[in-house]
């Protein structure tokens, strides 16, 4: 196996710093032999973060990340989104994202030689979508490096303002897509899911119904993922399996628009939408902007890019169907490929396309990070002090349950804006600091565990990655809840690792299991093991489901 090494502050595996542009075939003749570096983007909800692999050495070279809050403060969203929106809506500006994207790249060009990236992939946060005016398509072909990315595609928006998947303001549209085609099961039959309020069909819907003009002006619909593929490549990229499976819009049989749930959407959508390929489809070559702007090679292809969880999915190693993953981003996922598509009988849960070719299940719970984080900050606690909770009280709480919701729940759907307690009253009354965070984090993966049972997955490990998965103490119940070994690998950003590891596979003939052996290996001595006997959580689980 390749020797693998990771990227440190001051590594010697950075390369030095050039802007000068080389071919691929010029790089081959300066090196004796062809540079591999594949780069993988992740556009997240809080932050656009991406790294380089050397494919050849088996080594991550460049890593960075830009966090909307704190680094375009001018977009006015401290978590990645704009706060307050009325009637369950969530959006974001899109031209943040182009922002962070140059940030990114500048950051990344400081690291390392861009010319030597022979391939680039990526991923974005799953359902937002992006909505277009017709000049999209002249001006995406036509971009300056002497101008910003925003300031030129600005313009181009139809909408100002893209709704994300923390947007729970379609209830309405939900019911009358699921009316017009007979029913939810017809839908899930169809899609892969019931309707669901954060995916993009009914998003698109509630635009028509809202502002027929705009929904009319808008030549294309792009989500976040195919909308940064198609800035890489100056042109119209397609949509992948893997996200578009997040639309209630695309076929799960034929991977392709189902007619019927697009006309029970909105007039003409076809026509407003590109194209559904696999995974594996080169959208194009990197356009000249990048070149010129960030000393990228000529002719570098770039993967189509998918949603981050099936991006993630590669990126953990799970991509055949065996591993089980729970990505604690600002969304908490449990996820795995599926060998078999079964659909969730509460509803609740998806089938989207597995970026390596099949399907995966998944599980999204929208009371993720920022609902620790709510937790976190009501006493004003540090992620030190907060891990310190979990020491100073008993595994099972003394009873104290937490339904731990500060914003509607899609699993199980509760329309919540404030969590359920039941317990002491110093507990009931947010005063026992201890006992709320480990009620909090208890009853997150009790959920968690109740709503994935469909799966029928009993796993021996689970792999953890997002940003909270670095948590021992999180970890550590999770182990206890779901009497499982907890694993974490040794490249943590595995949206952006399975994006670079997509792209090795299909621009660089590199093998994906090869890669994952390479890449995806366990951190050293990180295995978390079950500290509870299976009872303790037992009794539990019936309680905080009653509880809901
Ligand atoms: P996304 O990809 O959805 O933008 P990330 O995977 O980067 O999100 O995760 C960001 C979240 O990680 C933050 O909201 C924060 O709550 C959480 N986080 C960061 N450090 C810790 C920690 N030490 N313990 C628990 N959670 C943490
Ligand atoms: C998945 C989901 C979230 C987003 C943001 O269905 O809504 O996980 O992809 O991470």
């Amino acid at each position: 196996m390749l020797s693998f090494s990771l990227l440190t502050p001051h590594s010697s595996l950075l390369t030095p710093h050039s802007h000068s542009v080389h071919s691929t075939a010029s790089l081959r003749a300066q090196h004796g032999s062809l540079i591999m570096f594949a780069l993988g983007l992740d556009s997240s909800t809080q932050s656009c973060s991406a790294l380089i692999i050397d494919v050849a050495n088996g080594t991550v070279v460049a890593e960075a990340s830009v966090n909307f809050g704190a680094q375009l403060p001018q977009y006015n969203a401290p978590s990645g989104f704009i706060p307050d929106g009325e009637n369950g809506e969530v959006h974001s500006d899109p031209l943040m994202w182009l922002d962070a994207l140059e940030l990114l790249l500048k950051d990344l060009a400081d690291q390392c030689d861009l010319s030597k990236v022979s391939a680039i992939s990526g991923a974005g946060q799953q359902h937002g979508s992006v909505y277009l005016n017709d000049q999209w398509f002249y001006e995406i072909d036509s971009l300056s490096a002497e101008d910003t990315l925003s300031e030129q595609l600005a313009k181009t928006l139809s909408r100002k303002t893209s709704p994300i998947w923390m947007d729970s303001s379609t209830g309405d549209e939900c019911r009358e897509i699921a009316n017009a085609v007979g029913g939810d099961n017809v839908v899930c039959a169809k899609s892969g899911s019931i309707a669901i309020e954060r995916f993009t069909g009914p998003q698109i819907r509630r635009f028509y119904k809202n502002d027929a003009a705009a929904y009319e002006q808008t030549a294309r619909i792009h989500l976040v993922s195919s909308f940064l593929c198609s800035v890489l490549i100056g042109g119209d990229a397609p949509i992948d399996t893997g996200d578009g499976a997040g639309m209630n819009l695309v076929n799960i049989d034929a991977w392709d628009w189902d007619n019927e749930l697009l006309e029970a959407t909105a007039p003409d959508l076809l026509n407003k939408l590109p194209k559904v390929e696999q995974g594996n489809t080169t959208a194009g070559t990197l356009s000249g902007y990048f070149i010129k702007k960030y000393g990228f090679a000529a002719d570098v292809p770039v993967t189509i890019f998918t949603g981050d969880n099936p991006s993630s999915l590669v990126g953990m190693g799970a991509s055949q169907p065996g591993k089980l993953v729970v990505s604690l981003g600002t969304s908490d996922t449990f996820f795995a490929a599926m060998p078999n598509v079964v659909a969730d009988p509460a509803g609740c849960g998806h089938v989207f396309g597995n970026p390596s070719a099949g399907s995966m299940s998944l599980q999204c719970f929208v009371n993720g990070s920022l609902a620790r984080e709510a937790v976190k900050d009501k006493f004003n606690y540090d992620w030190d002090q907060f891990s310190q909770a979990f020491a100073n009280t008993p595994l099972g709480n003394d009873g104290n349950l937490m339904v731990p919701f500060f914003r509607p729940e899609t699993s199980p759907r509760v329309d919540l804006e404030a969590p359920i307690l039941k317990g002491s009253s110093a507990f009931e009354n947010w005063v026992d600091a201890d006992t709320a965070i480990r009620a909090c984090v208890e009853g997150q993966f009790l959920n968690m565990k109740l709503r994935t049972n469909w799966m029928q997955l009993q796993p021996e490990v689970i792999y953890l990655t997002g940003g909270a998965s670095k948590n021992n103490a999180i970890a550590q119940v999770i182990a206890d809840i779901f009497q499982a070994k907890v694993q974490r690998l040794a490249v943590s950003g595995s949206v952006g690792l399975g994006a670079a590891m997509r792209a090795a596979s299909n621009s660089l003939g590199k093998n994906i299991t090869d890669l994952e052996n390479t890449f995806c290996q366990p951190e050293t001595n990180s295995t978390i093991a079950p500290q509870a006997d299976a009872t303790v959580y037992a009794n539990a689980a019936i309680a905080f489901d009653a509880l809901i």
